[in-house]
């Protein structure tokens, strides 16, 4: 196995068990002998949590003696996926909690997947978080994530028979959650609407009026991996203040008696399904202000404690912005700091100021939010005049800096001038930031020479910085590979790599050596048998192992062009059709997998999963294809599937238009198991294809510096589709003409491409072939040189642990120290 049970562990099996039984009695209040698997993994689960909260109320007490500074993680996503196999191994207990359950009559495996995903999150930002607090954990970082505890998470997919993706909801509490713990205690109260009075020759004004409602906290204890400290993520519920109207109910009104209520619990009811777009819409406005008053509310109810003045505040806090989803926080700092404590604004300023730092995530247009300044002006009067004076201010300095340049003013202002007039949020977070970052080198330097130009100019370069992305090798290897990680700790000797990632460097040599390299294959091929498995009894498609498991799972997005691997997948079907017995010879076969969940609203999106399921149907029953060619769309994607298919994949498919993808995450979780990188020059991928090593990657298609040449070209000066690419004329002739269902469905998709290809498809749909084809050739003509390259792949991505991003953000930014519970784990 790949880690031994710590040794702190001198419970043996049985008394495990005894522990798993006793909470099938008192916490689940049936007979031990009436125990399906459902019950025991809810007792199991429970088992756990009670080690966890031991850790827990030792980590928080040791940090509220050692009162040591605090980071605080604002993320209004986590996509944590199960938590099972993750505290178990964290704690240092799988093997004795897999044969506790085994003495129980379960197999450890058969819980695990009782277990439903905690899905709440969209895509890489959420998933972010989660590995972030990991990592947060293990080095003993003090620091707490702060969240919504949506009832729904993210929906439910479905495909249904004519291929189109429908919705469900993920109703993921109706069991009962075993992970976390409701604190009816700590509740806060929060206000929408009403009005604002200025207090004369003061800066405070009073709110007042409105609607009130409380932020209720539920925690989820996140252990680290083998230490004593333990991370919490304290998720907020909307809740009535007071349960419903007795007048309305007295008088027999019954709806009215809860309307109320119910219009506030709509508030944390259910996630945003978009990924990197942004909707505008009051209710998620509601949700963003609930979170940070709550958690603005809880971290400096915390640091009162501490008996210092507010000046110290900075010392003693860092709350880091994920994304700008809550930059409602640094006005509600304002607010907090100038009405009720009584500071003068300039003092509240510089003091929030030097509290914040921001993440950007995307320099995509459509995913910048902005506010109508109505929707503030009736939900948050007070937030409003606070931004107002906020962006008098900066104003003024801008001015002062540059003199009489109205167009420079207009530019950077906070408030978009206009009909209607927009708070830009990404520029109140520069503003009230003491640092901003981006996610990946590439994606920080255009950030600087884009969107940011201006600021980079007045605020100076150090200001804005690059923290690259990172993954948890705990749930990321360990967890999702437990094969791979036996044979990495077998080989090394010990399991130091797991909490220091570059470690597996020194495996580099093994490449050259045949006898890892046949362990290090079996592996990969158990791992896609695995799959395989899972697609037969899913899908009813059977996969040759054989063949390359070519893998692109992420959000369905047009800048992320499925489209492109899916077109090629066509053009590969029409060659198979064409080719000769003897040319059929030549042709590698492939596994072509795409999971994802488009944006119920993205109309595009869902006809592009709609495609790619109405090609699998045909390539799949096609007699001609033998089994040259497989496609498959998993449903319903998610942290738990992800799981299964990361270490099956030989090749990772990251192919947005260049400057696009702010950073991606699955290629990294993809490459550290093995899979070669299949990719643009894009995000993350730099960083990978060069700690990987050019000659392990298969980069092709335009630059970022070349991206806004061809768009203009392309949609100014356009040519026929058949002149940009011919074989990407072809491909759209066989959907047109029907081959995959009625042809005129997909119009509007290939309308996309021949009219503007914003996203370069057809620019870049030759340069795809080639790689391909290189790719093709390298995995025909020497499996050992491919082999070589996967291992050589996997064992360079010491960097993108997420334990090195941490690390980077609190030496570079957040200027915590660890503060590790002491005594012997
Ligand atoms: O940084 C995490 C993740 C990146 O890996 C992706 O490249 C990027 O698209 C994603 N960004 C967002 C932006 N969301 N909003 N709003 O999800 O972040």
């Amino acid at each position: 196995t790949a880690l031994k049970d710590l040794e702190f562990d001198h419970e043996d099996e049985q008394e495990v068990a005894n522990t798993v039984v006793r909470h099938v009695t008192t916490s689940l209040a049936r007979q031990a002998y009436n125990m399906d698997a459902i019950a025991a993994y809810q007792a199991t689960a429970l088992s756990v949590r009670d080690r966890l909260l031991e850790r827990w109320n030792e980590t928080a007490l040791h940090h509220t003696k050692k009162a040591p500074k605090r980071v605080y993680y604002l993320s209004i996503e986590w996509l944590i996926g199960r938590s099972l196999d993750n505290a178990v191994l964290n704690l240092g207990m799988r093997n004795t909690y897999e044969g506790a359950t085994q003495k129980l009559g379960f197999n450890f495996e058969d819980l695990l997947n009782e277990e439903r995903d905690a899905g709440l999150g969209n895509g890489g930002l959420g998933r972010l978080a989660a590995c972030y607090i990991d990592s947060m954990a293990t080095l003993n970082i003090p620091g707490w994530g702060y969240g919504l505890r949506y009832n729904y998470g993210i929906f439910k997919q479905l495909i249904s028979n004519s291929g189109e993706q429908l919705e469900a909801p993920d109703p993921w509490l109706d069991r009962e959650n075993p992970w976390e713990i409701g604190r009816l205690d700590v509740a806060y109260p929060i206000r929408f609407y009403g009005r604002v009075e200025s207090v004369p020759n003061s800066d405070k004004a009073v709110w007042t009026g409105g609607m009130e409602c409380l932020a209720v906290a539920y925690d989820t204890p996140i252990p680290g991996f083998a230490t004593k400290n333990c991370a919490n993520i304290r998720l907020w519920s909307a809740k009535p203040v007071q349960g419903f109207d007795l007048n309305s109910f007295n008088a027999g009104n019954y709806e009215a008696s809860v309307a109320a209520s119910s219009e506030v619990e709509n508030i944390t009811r259910v996630l945003y399904p978009n990924d990197n777009m942004y909707a505008g819409k009051k209710l998620r406005i509601m949700q963003q202000y609930l979170w940070v008053s709550a958690s603005l509310q809880d971290i400096l109810r915390r640091f009162t404690k501490l008996d210092v003045p507010w000046s110290a505040l900075p010392d003693y806090v860092c709350i880091q912005m994920n994304d700008t989803h809550p930059t409602l926080a640094i006005p509600e700092l304002m607010r907090i700091l100038i009405d009720e404590e009584e500071l003068s604004y300039e003092d509240a300023w510089k003091i929030t100021t030097k509290v914040f730092a921001y993440t950007n995530h995307t320099v995509l247009p459509e995913a910048l939010e902005r506010w109508q300044i109505d929707l503030f002006e009736s939900l948050l009067p007070r937030h409003l005049q606070i931004i107002y004076r906020i962006n008098y201010d900066f104003m003024q300095a801008v001015a002062k800096r540059w003199p009489g340049d109205m167009d420079r003013m207009r530019r950077m202002s906070i408030i978009e001038e206009g009909t209607p007039k927009y708070v830009r949020m990404a520029y109140l977070a520069i503003v009230g930031s003491f640092k901003v970052n981006g996610v990946a080198e590439l994606h920080s330097q255009l950030l600087q020479a884009t969107i940011f130009k201006d600021f980079v100019e007045f605020k100076g370069r150090d200001f804005f910085t690059n923290v690259t992305n990172g993954i948890t090798p705990r749930r990321w290897l360990l967890q999702c590979n437990p094969q791979l990680a036996a044979l990495i700790t077998h080989t090394l000797g010990n399991d130091h790599w797991l909490t220091h990632l570059t470690a597996l460097k020194q495996l580099l040599p093994m490449a050259e050596r045949e006898e890892f390299r046949k362990a290090f294959t079996s592996i990969k091929l158990e791992n896609k048998q695995r799959l395989a498995d899972l697609v037969e009894a899913e899908l009813g498609v059977t996969l040759d192992i054989e063949s390359i498991f070519m893998t692109q799972i992420k959000r369905l997005h047009e800048y992320k062009r499925q489209t492109l691997n899916l077109f090629a997948v066509i053009y590969r079907y029409l060659r198979i059709k064409k080719a000769s017995p003897e040319e059929r010879k030549k042709i590698t076969k492939h596994t072509s997998i795409f999971a994802g969940k488009a944006a119920p609203g993205y109309y595009v999106a869902k006809l592009v999963i709609r495609l790619i399921n109405n090609v699998a149907k045909v390539v799949n029953n096609d007699p001609d294809v033998e089994d040259l060619l497989k496609v498959v769309f998993i449903p319903d994607y998610s942290v738990s599937i992800a799981e299964v298919l990361v270490p099956a994949s030989d090749v990772s498919v990251q192919i947005s238009t260049a400057g696009t993808e702010a950073s991606g995450t699955s290629n990294m979780k993809l490459a550290l198991n093995g899979a070669l990188l299949l990719g643009t020059v894009d995000g993350a991928n730099v960083e990978i294809a060069e700690d990987a090593g050019e000659d392990q990657s298969f980069l092709f298609g335009h630059l970022t510096e070349q991206v806004e040449g061809v768009r203009f070209t392309n949609s100014y000066q356009p040519t026929p589709l058949e002149q940009r690419s011919s074989e990407l004329a072809e491909v759209f002739k066989a959907v047109e003409s029907g081959t995959f269902g009625e042809g005129s469905t997909y119009d509007s998709l290939l309308k996309t491409v021949y009219e503007h290809d914003y996203y370069l498809v057809s620019n870049d749909f030759g340069s795809y072939l080639a790689a391909e084809k290189l790719m093709d050739e390298t995995y025909d003509n020497n499996r050992t040189e491919w082999t070589k390259k996967s291992i050589v792949t996997a064992f360079n991505m010491g960097d993108f642990s997420s334990d090195r991003s941490v690390q980077d953000y609190a030496d570079g930014i957040w200027s915590v120290e660890p503060c590790e519970v002491p005594g012997n784990l």
